[in-house]
């Protein structure tokens, strides 16, 4: 196996442990998300042959910061299942966020709005071509949803942005949301 592709496996084991199945390692996490980086690791190492060095390289040249290491623990940014609290601040978003997704889905989103889903929150991009990014990971045709985050955020809609930049908010009602920004 490449090295690239050796740091993307195991990107992929520490995303699934730290947001969707820490006792699929024998992790507990901390009611914020946060574990011991000496449990992460043993964990990791015991499945990879990955050294500690390794392991923060893949944390620190992550492409989408996924996790935060500090103070001896880690955690994943965002995306979880697994019940946590992350103890965001809330902040005022910029005036329109951004969601991509499948254009099936969208049949759906346009009489529901945007829901959570499995995760704890909806997930927002900042910009479109983050947007297209996540939309991509689909099958088939996408669309780039535009989200009205100042009508939102003057309604009493909270934003909270995790330490990686992905804005995040309970639910979006479908007046605030208008198709097609940016949709080939
Ligand atoms: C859709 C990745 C039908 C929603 C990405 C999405 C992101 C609805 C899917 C992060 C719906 C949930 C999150 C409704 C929402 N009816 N479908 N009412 N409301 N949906 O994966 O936003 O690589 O939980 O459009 O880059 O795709 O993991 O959310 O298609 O940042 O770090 O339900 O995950 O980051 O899917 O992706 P997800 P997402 P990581």
């Amino acid at each position: 196996m490449t090295k690239a592709k050796l740091e993307t496996e195991v990107s992929k084991y520490m995303s699934y442990v730290l947001r969707h199945a820490p006792e699929a390692a024998g992790l507990t996490l901390d009611p914020e998300g946060w574990v011991s980086f000496e449990a992460l690791e043993q964990a990791v190492a015991s499945k990879y042959d990955v050294s500690r060095a390794d392991i923060i390289e893949i944390v620190e040249n992550n492409p989408k910061k996924r996790f935060t290491l500090a103070d001896n623990r880690i955690r994943a940014n965002q995306g979880h299942s697994v019940d946590v609290d992350l103890a965001l601040n809330t902040v005022e978003p910029p005036a329109a966020l951004f969601h991509g997704t499948s254009a099936i889905a969208w049949h759906s989103i346009e009489r529901e709005g945007l829901k959570k889903m499995q995760r704890h929150h909806v997930h927002l991009s900042a910009d479109v071509e983050t947007a297209k990014i996540v939309a991509m990971r689909r099958k088939g045709e996408y669309v780039i949803l535009r989200v009205d985050a100042a009508a939102m955020f003057s309604a009493g809609h909270s934003f909270f942005v995790s330490d990686n930049g992905v804005w995040l908010t309970e639910s979006v009602p479908v007046q605030y949301i208008s198709p097609d920004a940016g949709t080939p």
